[in-house]
């Protein structure tokens, strides 16, 4: 059978999964009656909650006698390591833009990636649905984009479709049609089948699959010869490293599953399970006549993160999983399946030093385990700094921003106080695109920031772009905090008096401790509070009062926002039904010593 493999990439957000839902639709993988739901693809809960794509997953679908194997990639720039690798099991890719918001950081990323691998684009400019929408701006957009990636000849005469994923149609000209036929026919004229040599078996891993059942599963494309169940195989390792083992069991990917197989040719992309301790990057190879592919780099951690133990007062009160042991355990555990996480020990046999690819990453890792039943005490992250030619260097981003032109300046305010510097400014339909350089450090906080003084409006987005010399000392949060003064319930009493100097964290009602964070001060500096004072309320339904009438609700940050808002003296505690911002250190004359005697020493 002719095979053809191809990645759908884009900037988060674009479309892929959608297009990749069509995709399996037309090409009848469902039954017509079958109720499927959107997004089927982003199968895991934390994906579907989020509506993005966390892991690249595998399809295969068959149109015109022709198998496509398709691989959805997911936008975040935190998961650009993975689309890398990836893109080693295609031939060809799918580059999708959103035809209002043009090409964007992780567009550039992700194209640069599938060129230098030499393979078949094709530009699909989604969302032609849109209103303002301008796709043939957004085409020159593209075209100027392989230009300046120093796109081959033949690289830089893509074919282009128009269209809608969401409306289920796309074109080779911007004029509605029917349905995505026109797009399928692209993908069979233009990609070509993928490229085998002759010789004995070679097959790379570059991506893994997980079942608790069959234990990790190695996933790669067949690059010369055949792989059969029951083979012995050689796995060809970095350093020159041979283990002998053994295909316990071969499955190719049909729909949205995977369906056993007896024999897989080269060029087909395959799921090999029984291979005990291998590596992405490994070859499998054949037994007798072992040859390796050249290996494939796994991405550095940018961003690292102290887990420990929940030491609050209320710890092992909602969590299962609570000990050092247990969490050492499945940090160990992650690392097998999660391959862009390392976890170190620490001096402290309560804590470990976990790193990652950026705050989103991270706390998609710290959700997972209390979803698990863990509880756990997180800190600021930090950024990875590294010593080059004897110089302290920090990793820099580009940052995007769109906005109304009328909050371009508080934007670049904002960027210019966290040390970034403006590299562009145009307008872009009724927008103002900007683009800065700045430090990595400079985006922590930044998000939110940015939505509250633009009204929700800034549309922002960020990549890596290089380790610089350190751009020096960047203002933290403007705002201090409103500190418990004592463990207790609060009460609607306390809080409508003091919700003038703050917002507020908790509503009436709900355990605090002393040292919790329980607001936000109004002005920088932070003040111990009693917020338990007065009338006694188990809630805010039996009270019945007039305090409570009067207390705004209390403002609600997702984990990752509080992963952004906390300072170097303050931490997280999670556990699976609470998430608590406190200092680390919760007695206030412990916390004012070791605030002296840090500052003395940063003096000294
Ligand atoms: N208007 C419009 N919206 C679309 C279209 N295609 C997708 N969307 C919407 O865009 C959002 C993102 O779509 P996804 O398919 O999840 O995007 P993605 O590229 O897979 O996102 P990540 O995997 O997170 O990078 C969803 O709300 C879709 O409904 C389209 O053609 N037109
Ligand atoms: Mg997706």
């Amino acid at each position: 059978m002719q095979i053809r493999n191809i990645a759908i990439i884009a900037h988060v957000d674009h479309g892929k999964t959608t297009l990749v839902d069509k995709i399996l639709h037309a090409t009848h993988v469902f039954r017509d009656n079958q109720e499927t739901g959107e997004l089927i693809m982003d199968n895991n809960d934390l994906e579907k909650e989020r509506g993005i794509t966390i892991f690249s997953k595998n399809a295969a679908v068959e149109y015109k006698g022709v198998k496509i194997n398709v691989i959805d990639t997911p936008g975040h720039s935190d998961f650009g390591g993975e689309v890398e690798r990836v893109l080693k099991m295609a031939d060809g890719v799918l580059l999708l833009v959103d035809a209002f918001e043009g090409p964007m950081p992780q567009t550039r990323f992700v194209l640069q990636k599938a060129l230098q691998l030499n393979l078949k684009p094709i530009v699909v400019i989604n969302k032609v649905d849109k209103p303002n929408c301008r796709p043939d701006e957004v085409h020159d957009a593209v075209f100027e984009l392989f230009f300046n990636l120093d796109a081959t000849e033949d690289q830089l005469d893509f074919p282009t479709f128009y269209g809608s994923g969401k409306n289920g149609w796309f074109n080779s000209k911007n004029e509605q049609c029917a349905d995505i036929t026109p797009l399928l026919d692209g993908i069979l004229q233009y990609v070509p089948a993928p490229k085998v040599s002759e010789g004995p078996l070679q097959m790379q891993i570059t991506s893994l699959d997980y079942s608790s059942f069959l234990g990790r599963i190695a996933v790669g494309k067949v690059a010369r010869g055949s792989i059969k169940e029951g083979q012995p195989i050689a796995l060809m390792q970095a350093g020159g490293v041979i283990k002998r083992s053994k295909v316990k069991e071969l499955y190719t990917f049909m729909g949205m599953g995977k369906k056993k197989a007896t024999e897989v040719e080269a060029g087909d992309i395959c799921a090999v399970v029984g291979l005990e301790d291998f590596n992405i990057g490994d070859t499998i190879a054949d037994a007798e006549n072992p040859e390796a592919l050249p290996v494939i780099s796994v991405d550095e951690p940018t961003m690292s993160m102290l887990f420990g133990i929940n030491n609050s007062p209320f710890f092992g009160k909602d969590g299962k999983f609570v000990t050092s042991r247990h969490l050492r355990d499945r940090l160990m555990k992650e690392t097998e399946k999660n391959l862009a996480l390392r976890v170190e020990d620490t001096d402290s046999a309560d804590s470990f030093l976990v790193y990652g690819r950026g705050i989103l990453h991270l706390g998609i890792l710290i959700e997972t385990m209390r979803r698990e039943g863990f509880e756990l005490t997180v800190g600021q992250p930090q950024v990875l700094v590294k010593e080059i030619d004897g110089k302290k260097n920090e990793p820099y981003e580009i940052l995007v921003v769109d906005v109304p032109a009328e909050f371009s300046g508080k934007v670049i305010d904002m960027v210019t106080q966290r040390k970034g510097e403006m590299l562009v400014m145009e307008s872009k339909g009724e927008m103002q695109h900007l683009e800065f350089e700045i430090p990595s450090r400079g985006l922590i906080g930044l998000r939110s920031n940015m939505l509250t003084n633009t009204a929700g409006e800034a549309v922002m987005a960020h990549r890596f772009l290089e380790y610089k010399p350190w751009k020096g000392p960047i203002p933290g949060r403007n705002n201090g905090v409103l500190l418990s003064k004592n463990q207790d319930k609060t009460t609607a009493y306390s809080i409508d008096k003091l919700q003038e100097r703050g917002t507020f964290f908790v509503d009436p009602g709900e355990e605090v401790y002393a040292g919790q964070i329980i607001a936000e001060h109004i002005k920088p500096g932070d003040l111990i509070v009693n917020a338990t004072e007065g009338k006694k309320l188990t809630n805010m339904r039996a009270s019945g009062s007039d305090d409570s009438v009067r207390i705004v609700p209390k403002k609600q940050m997702t984990l990752e926002e509080c992963m952004e808002y906390i300072q170097q003296d303050e931490c997280i505690e999670v556990t699976p039904k609470k998430i608590r911002l406190r200092k680390s250190i919760l007695d206030e004359e412990e916390r004012k010593r070791i605030g002296r005697s840090m500052k003395s020493e940063q003096v000294g």
